[in-house]
């Protein structure tokens, strides 16, 4: 079994077993443009000696806001390897190399359904949001992509091209969330001046992905969250 041999390896000393198991999961490496060129482990993909080489993966963020334009927010679990304990907004993850997932023509609009089927597995694998429940009660809708790179706790880090969903409850539908406490350490519903209040209360913490685009987007975004077409469908990379 896979985790035999990384359980041995020492940039996982003192590491959740679930969680140092999926780092054998299979990112979509990436070059600038955010063409596959290969598959690279979770692992090697979050490691500062390989990041600043240069590797870069794809990855996504999902925004869920309720009918009420209330945003759920995570706080991320203990086990986490990689920024423990941070809050930060719905769901984040990658897509993995599976046909499904890859967007295999190649297109931004095969990247995007691909991103968006990764986007439904994790929203259940995290918060136990039943796929069937996002797919029919939620419109998804892509945003943009955003290029950044951030440091971690030890030797992690990220490096990704992110893409960015907005996802709406339709009115007067509700969702199951039931956070899978491996991921998950806690989660709540807030309001645009609920999140600006936690921003200046410093017993939060939070990622530095979810700081950058609150800091560029979010808040623009959530005032035309009744209206995206303005903002939507953008195929620039935002280098951040
Ligand atoms: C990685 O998220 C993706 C972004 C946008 C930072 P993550 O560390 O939560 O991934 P996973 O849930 O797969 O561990
Ligand atoms: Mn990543």
């Amino acid at each position: 079994e896979g985790s035999g041999n990384e359980k041995g390896d020492l940039v996982f000393d003192g590491h959740d077993e679930e969680q140092i198991r999926l780092m054998n999961e299979n990112c979509i490496v990436l070059d600038w443009d955010d063409s596959a060129v290969g598959a690279g482990t979770k692992k090697l993909c979050h490691l500062m000696t390989n990041i600043d080489q240069g590797l870069l993966h794809r990855a996504f963020s999902v925004f869920l806001f309720n009918a009420e334009g209330q945003l759920l927010l995570q706080q991320r679990a203990s086990e986490k390897i990689t920024f423990p304990d941070l809050w930060t907004n719905t769901c984040c993850s990658h897509p993995l190399c599976v046909d499904d997932e890859l967007g295999l023509s190649g297109s931004l609009d095969s990247k995007v359904r691909g991103a968006q089927t990764a986007a439904v597995r994790k929203l259940d694998h995290e918060l136990g949001i039943p796929m069937e429940e996002s797919r029919t009660r939620c419109d998804f809708d892509f945003l943009n992509r955003i290029h950044y790179k951030a440091p971690s706790n030890g030797p992690w880090g990220e490096h990704e091209i992110d893409y960015i969903f907005f996802c709406q409850l339709q009115p007067k539908q509700s969702l199951t969330v039931e956070p899978n406490p491996n991921e998950v350490r806690d989660f709540k519903w807030v309001n645009a001046a609920e999140l600006k209040a936690m921003f200046q209360d410093s017993s939060y913490k939070f990622t530095p992905w979810f700081k950058l685009i609150c800091d560029s987007y979010l808040f623009q975004w959530w005032e035309q969250l009744s209206d995206l077409s303005k903002v939507k469908n953008d195929s620039k990379i935002h280098r951040l």
